[in-house]
This record gives structure tokens, sequence and C-alpha cells, in this order.
């Protein structure tokens, strides 16, 4: 769930038959159980995921604007990562700005700029989310850990392991806990699930996957085949 300027460090994995088993094992809480929609929003041209940022309205959230932030900086992109994410409507509709080239309308929330920025949903799906936390025993931040179980309304489910963190500097700490814990879960590192919304794209805007496929870093990998 999106906290303001917070960076997101996360590895998304393929959930097996025993992870909810392995997470109770391993000490983890059930914190949550939710539904909720999420729209993405994009440029025709995807101008936005093209230059891997992601403009969501969730339901019960408001809008969420994922950019990439420290991932860049330590030199990851694609499924284990960290993004930046802004919440304030203020905020997006001034990085949306600045990402598309535009001038920064006075007193504008999301919604009003839609149009003039040229936005409009390019996908809308809902995602059945369990949500678990867990302190890892010797976490140097002693920080906690979130792993989401998600099944979306398109049959494609998908878990991520999740690391909030204040600071870049922080990120290749969070980074290896995470893979820490994905190692404990039983989920192979190099084992990568791609998230809902590119898995979407592939199956039901194709040619819009086409262009993404064509426009992101060759560092950024794509799902050949998801299923
Ligand atoms: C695709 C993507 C982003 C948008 C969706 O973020 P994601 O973490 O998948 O959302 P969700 O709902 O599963 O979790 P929550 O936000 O609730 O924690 S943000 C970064 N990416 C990166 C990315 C990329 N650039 N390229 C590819 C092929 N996959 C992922």
């Amino acid at each position: 769930m999106a906290q303001e300027g917070m960076i997101e460090v996360e590895l998304k994995f393929v959930p097996g038959p025993c992870t909810e088993q392995r997470l109770r094992e391993l000490g983890a809480s059930l914190e949550r159980q939710l539904t909720f929609r999420d729209s993405y929003y994009d440029t025709p041209e995807l101008d936005l995921m093209r230059a891997d940022h992601w403009l969501r309205l969730r339901e019960g959230s408001g809008w969420e604007f994922k950019c990439p932030g420290a991932g860049a900086a330590a030199g990851r992109s694609g499924q284990n990562t960290a993004y930046l994410e802004v919440t304030t409507e203020p905020a997006i509709v001034a990085r949306l700005c600045e990402v598309l080239g535009a001038v920064v309308p006075a007193e504008e929330g999301v919604a009003g700029v839609l149009g003039p920025l040229r936005l409009r949903e390019v996908a809308s799906f809902v995602t059945q989310r369990s949500s678990w936390k867990l302190a890892l025993s010797g976490s140097q931040r002693g920080a906690l850990l979130r792993v989401d179980l998600d099944t979306a309304d398109f049959d494609y489910a998908v878990g991520e392991v999740e690391a909030l963190v204040s600071e870049e500097a922080e990120v290749p700490a969070a980074l290896e806990e995470i893979l820490n814990l994905s190692n404990m879960l039983g989920v192979p590192a190099q084992e990568k699930a791609p998230a809902k919304i590119i898995v979407y794209l592939q199956r039901f805007r194709p040619q819009d996957y086409q262009q993404l496929l064509k426009a992101l870093t060759p560092q950024t990998e794509m799902p050949q085949e998801a299923k």
C-alpha cells in the first residue's frame, strides 16, 4: 500500500501451494484480506509506462504514482527494484507534468489534468489480496517486511515481498532482507513473476504490450509467455 514519499523495495514471485503455510511457520501474521480495483492511466502512446512511471487509481486509496528513483540509482530495474510512491495529488500532478513535458496547472487535482495531458484508462482489474507481515529475525534495520499474495480477476496469481524505506541508502539492506525471506519461503530469486499490469497488457492489449516491450530498457525483463 502506498505511503507518501516512501521507497518501495520489492521482489515478485510465483506463490506455491505451501507459501501460506511457510509464512505461518516463519511467524508471519495475516494482517488483512482485501479486494480492490486498480485502474491504470496513460497516454495513447504509453508515455508514462515507457518511461517506467505507473499512474493508477486504486479503489479505497485514491491516486498513486510509482516513479523509478532509488531503483535506477541502485542499477536495478524490472522485477526486484525500488520505486518512489507518490500519493498526494499536487505532487502527482507536478510529476506527471514533468514526465510529459507539460506546464503545471494551478490548483488542479489528478482528475482535472487527465484530459489536458491525454491520459486515459488503459487497464482495469480487481485484485484479491492477503497481506502478511513479518519481522525478520536478525534484521539490522529491525524493520517489518510485508508479503502480499494477490489473485487478479483475470486468473493470475502473484506474490510480492516488500519493504518500505525512507532513504535510498537503505535500499541495499532492504533488498538483502527481501532476498533472505524469499529464500526462506522457498522462492528462488531467479524465479521471477511479472507484475499484474504487465500480464494484463500482454493478454488484453497485445499491441500496447509490444510497444512497451520495445521501450523498456534491456535490463527490464518482460515475460515471453506469462500464464
Ligand atoms: C509494473 C511496475 C509497476 C506498476 C505496478 O506496481 P506493482 O508493484 O506491480 O503493483 P501491485 O499492485 O502488485 O503492488 P502494490 O503497489 O500494491 O505494492 S511499478 C514498477 N513496475 C516495474 C516493472 C517494469 N518496469 N517492467 C516490468 C517488466 N515489470 C515490472
